[in-house]
């Protein structure tokens, strides 16, 4: 049994969506940010950055969202999310789980939290550059699919998870995600995985899952 602490719209998403695509027996803790529930010195204690998500396994916290992703998909070889060690599509997998955990996703934290690397400054010219690293990502993701139906071989891999959620926090931005057509056609069809569109509706979210 796992215990998740994540809270709705959040990189927890991803991984409550990857417990449901797994189909394995989880105890799903949403924390309200505007009580600030996780920035409490109990969940310091399991999170010391106040961010989720935090996965409970074997009664241990572990955190990171690429990484519980690729722990789970290890975990549970079974669901075939991740190609095994010394498999040929292994090197890609790994490249590209660490290019959207280290060089993608830190501009969306840029993006949503300009007051970190900026402090009280400069705020416009933060959001205005990680704006510009957001979109030629995208560009990246974008050419990446435009003759593949997953980002690394034939079926879904935790690769496709980050990519979407990541996909997914673009949605209110000048040029999201579906602008891009191959992103479009890709982000369409993950879109109905039965799993993803579960911790949509279980955490209340509506937007963006029907396009
Ligand atoms: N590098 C971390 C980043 C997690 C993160 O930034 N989570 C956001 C939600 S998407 C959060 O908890 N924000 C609350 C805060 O920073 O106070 C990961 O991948 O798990």
């Amino acid at each position: 049994m796992y215990t998740l602490y994540g809270s709705p719209s959040t990189a927890g998403t991803a991984i409550h969506w990857l417990l449901l695509e797994l189909g394995v027996p989880f105890d799903l803790r949403l924390l309200d940010f505007d009580k600030g529930e996780h920035k409490t010195s109990e969940y310091l204690a399991l999170n010391p950055d106040g961010v989720v998500p935090t996965l409970i396994v074997d009664g241990a916290p572990i955190t990171q969202m690429a990484g519980i992703a690729t722990l789970l998909a290890e975990r549970h070889p079974e669901a075939g999310f991740a190609p095994p060690p010394g498999s040929p599509e292994r090197a890609e997998y790994l490249s590209w789980t660490l290019w959207l955990a280290n060089s993608f996703q830190p501009n969306f934290r840029a993006w949503f939290y300009p007051h970190e690397p900026a402090g009280g400054e400069a705020q416009d010219a933060v959001q205005a550059a990680a704006l510009a690293r957001i979109e030629a990502g995208l560009a990246r993701l974008d050419a990446r699919l435009a003759d593949r139906d997953y980002m690394v071989g034939d079926h879904f891999t935790t690769v496709d998870l980050l990519t979407t959620i990541l996909c997914r926090w673009s949605r209110n931005m000048p040029k999201p995600a579906t602008a891009w057509p191959n992103l479009k056609r890709y982000l369409d069809r993950v879109r109905q995985r039965p799993a993803l569109r579960e911790a949509h509706a279980r955490e209340g979210l509506t937007d963006w899952i029907n396009g």
